[in-house]
């Protein structure tokens, strides 16, 4: 018998609920999951819970199981949501999207690979070497983007600190032939500062723990991480990934990808810098403000492959227009700091976003001709941030949750709208479903002039004046608004780009293209990080409406990392937030299974007269009416064009318990054919 017809895991599909009730969901959640059924469908949406442990369901024996095969053929699984898209994709010429969501911690990422290694290993049959190159890079790709935007959390070891939505593209044949990522705000004051038992950034445990003496040595670096006050801050710098193994994987992956030695090393600059200007301390000296520490500057000028005065300069002073002078203005001490953490930071942000640029260099599709190899398809796998809360939220957590409601509220448009033009494009009635509406909440995010980015721009424009205390007069939320007005506004002083722009070193100067502008030329008001937030969640939110969406929702049962508890509350509040329930409800309210006529008839014919070996009847749409009038199915099933449509799930239970039996039967009848006892 099949795995999703076997009642001791629990129901394969949450459709199939004799209930829907919050209970019957949970316990068959919890069920599954302790059965170690991570997986579990709502219709095409696949359920997936954290399992803690390393699963033996990722292998090439797997892969061949789902390559090819339909989604209720074989037990739930993200392969087989993966095979979805990619069929659709192929067969229908359709652009589709993945869209994995759930909290931090969840399993996106985990997801997010497995998805895309599974679409690697079905593809490209003919071995095509430019193929394999892509695919290689695409899979590469992963390991690097995750050392530089991934931390250790009090949520996950390995949290992604950046959204990342990743185009495939495809050419006729249904190969790999590039891709494009996309990447949205990284968390960067994470460069900077932790909270308690958080880590920075992977890339510099990595460097410090695993670069090899010699570069250490060209750095300046020590290998004691404690040595530096930007990556010491959460106090815990020890995590359970070996930083020292992944130095070398990541360096390798670079240099797969494309990455020369001399970018390379500038990479390592770059982070090394980042360490030197967080040990800089600053003090006053009657009305001069000094660098107490004067031997740091002369490395970071070094590093920086500029003089050392330049990088004194830009740290204790800011060139000013006042009308038609320019003027060097000195900064105070605590000035001085914040220009030092803004430059770490921006540096930080600036080589993460080039590192994304040059990984799009080596896969970006060239030269693809759509009038000779037909239309250029794409499957897009979308791995955000998941919502988080912590015992402190700030800006970065705002944005993070905004962007997650927003996606919950394409799902919530999606799923229903989906469901209504199946309906519609089949001609079958369709009943509506209450949903709880996350429209407000995004509203209250966004919405022009009224929205809480619009109160918060509004007060960075109101320089002076505003600070963030009288900003959350206006807003009021449980946040805390601690430097949601600086990280807002994101200034960082000319002078450093500047200085950046003007290194002898090729690799940094291409990072600061803005820094050849002179202080009389800068743009007085720049976008704001809301505003560009903003920006990037709508158009991303637009690029996804317009694929055809294939979704996994990730849940955590627990929050000590643990592979066998199932904290009851916990999922709960996920399985609500989620919308699942509701998905569930719509999913039924119309009818639990609809399968096409010629796949449903290859399924079932052996169970009727009418259709076995073969039919008789003028279309595979007769023949199945034919076949389930003589089930006495009538009248719980509804003909669309293409289509069957089957209300309840008891339905296809009977069909498939029919079908078991036949199939045993005739096994038997063949055996004894092959013996000649008939
Ligand atoms: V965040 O929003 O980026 O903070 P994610 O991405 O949802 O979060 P992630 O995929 O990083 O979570 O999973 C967290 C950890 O759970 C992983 O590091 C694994 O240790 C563990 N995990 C997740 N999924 C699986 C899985 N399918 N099999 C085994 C898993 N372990
Ligand atoms: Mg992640």
């Amino acid at each position: 018998m099949a795995e999703h017809e076997s009642l001791e895991f629990g129901k394969a599909d949450f459709v199939l609920l004799d209930n829907v009730s919050l209970e019957e969901f949970m316990a068959n959640l919890k069920l599954r999951f302790e059965k170690g059924r991570i997986y579990t469908y709502i219709g095409e949406v696949v359920v997936s819970v954290n399992p803690y442990r390393a699963m033996n369901i990722y292998g090439r024996d797997t892969i061949e199981q789902y390559k090819g095969r339909e989604l209720y053929e074989r037990p739930p699984h993200l392969f087989a949501i993966a095979d979805a898209a990619y069929k659709a994709m192929k067969r229908r010429n359709k652009d589709t999207c993945i869209v994995i969501s759930g909290e931090s911690g969840a399993g996106k990422t985990e997801a997010s690979k497995y998805i895309m290694q599974y679409i690697a290993a079905i593809t490209n049959p003919g071995q095509r070497a430019e193929v394999e190159r892509v695919k290689n890079m695409l899979l590469k790709s992963n390991c690097v983007l995750e050392a530089f935007g991934n931390a250790k959390t009090n949520r996950n070891d390995n949290s992604s600190r950046f959204g990342k939505y990743m185009d495939i593209n495809f050419d006729f044949k249904g190969d790999p032939i590039g891709g494009h990522i996309n990447n949205y705000l990284l968390e960067k004051s994470r460069v900077i500062f932790q909270q308690e038992g958080e880590r920075s950034f992977h890339s510099f445990y990595q460097m410090v723990k695993g670069g090899p003496e010699s570069l250490l040595r060209s750095l300046h670096v020590s290998k004691d991480p404690t040595a530096f006050n930007y990556i010491k801050v959460g106090g815990h710098i020890k995590s359970s990934i070996d930083d020292g193994a992944d130095f070398k994987a990541v360096a390798d992956a670079m240099k797969v990808i494309g990455f020369t030695a001399d970018e390379l090393q500038t990479v390592y600059k770059v982070l090394a810098t980042i360490l030197h200007l967080g040990n800089l301390t600053f003090g006053v000296d009657g009305d001069t403000t000094l660098i107490e520490n004067s031997k740091v500057v002369a490395v970071i000028g070094d590093l920086l492959a500029t003089k050392e005065e330049n990088v004194e300069k830009a740290l204790l002073y800011r060139t000013v227009a006042t009308g038609r002078d320019v003027i060097d203005k000195q900064h105070t001490a605590q000035e001085a700091s914040y220009g030092r953490d803004a430059l770490a930071k921006a540096m930080y942000e600036r080589m993460f976003c080039w590192i994304v640029g040059r990984i799009n260099d080596v896969i970006e599709v060239k030269n693809y001709d759509a009038k000779v190899h037909g239309k250029n398809t794409v499957i897009g796998v979308l791995d955000i941030y998941g919502f988080e809360i912590f015992q402190n939220n700030s800006f970065e957590q705002f944005c993070i949750n905004y962007c997650n409601e927003k996606l919950q509220q394409l799902f919530i448009q999606l799923v229903l709208r989906q469901e209504q033009e199946e309906y519609q494009r089949e001609g079958i009635p369709w009943k509506h479903i209450d949903f709880f509406n996350n429209q407000i909440i995004v509203d209250l995010v966004e919405l022009q002039h009224k929205g809480i980015f619009s109160v918060l721009d509004e007060a960075c424009m109101n320089v002076g004046k505003v600070t963030d205390k009288v900003f959350l007069q206006g807003l009021n939320s449980k946040y805390s608004v601690v430097g949601f007005i600086d990280k807002n506004k994101d200034t960082l002083f000319q002078d450093f780009k500047r200085l950046l722009y003007n290194s002898s070193n090729p690799v940094l100067k291409v990072m600061w293209p803005e820094g050849k502008l002179r202080i009389t030329e800068v743009t007085k008001r720049p976008l704001t990080a809301a505003t560009l937030f903003k920006n990037s969640m709508i158009a991303l939110v637009e690029n996804l409406a317009c694929k055809e969406p294939y979704y996994v929702r990730c849940i955590k049962p627990n929050d000590v990392k643990s592979p066998l508890l199932f904290e009851h509350e916990r999922c709960r509040h996920q399985v609500e937030y989620l919308g699942l329930l509701e998905n569930v409800r719509v999913r039924r309210a119309g009818f639990a299974n609809r399968q096409e006529y010629p796949r449903f008839l290859q399924r079932y014919k052996m169970i009727s007269e009418f259709t076995w070996p073969n039919h008789d009847l003028p279309s595979e749409k007769e023949a199945v009416k034919k076949l389930l009038q003589g089930c006495g199915f009538e009248q719980d099933v509804a003909y669309g064009k293409t289509k069957v449509f089957i209300r309840t799930p008891r339905t296809l239970f009977c069909l498939e318990e029919q079908r078991t039996e036949m199939v045993g039967r005739i096994v038997l009848f063949l055996q004894k054919v092959w013996r000649g006892t008939i």
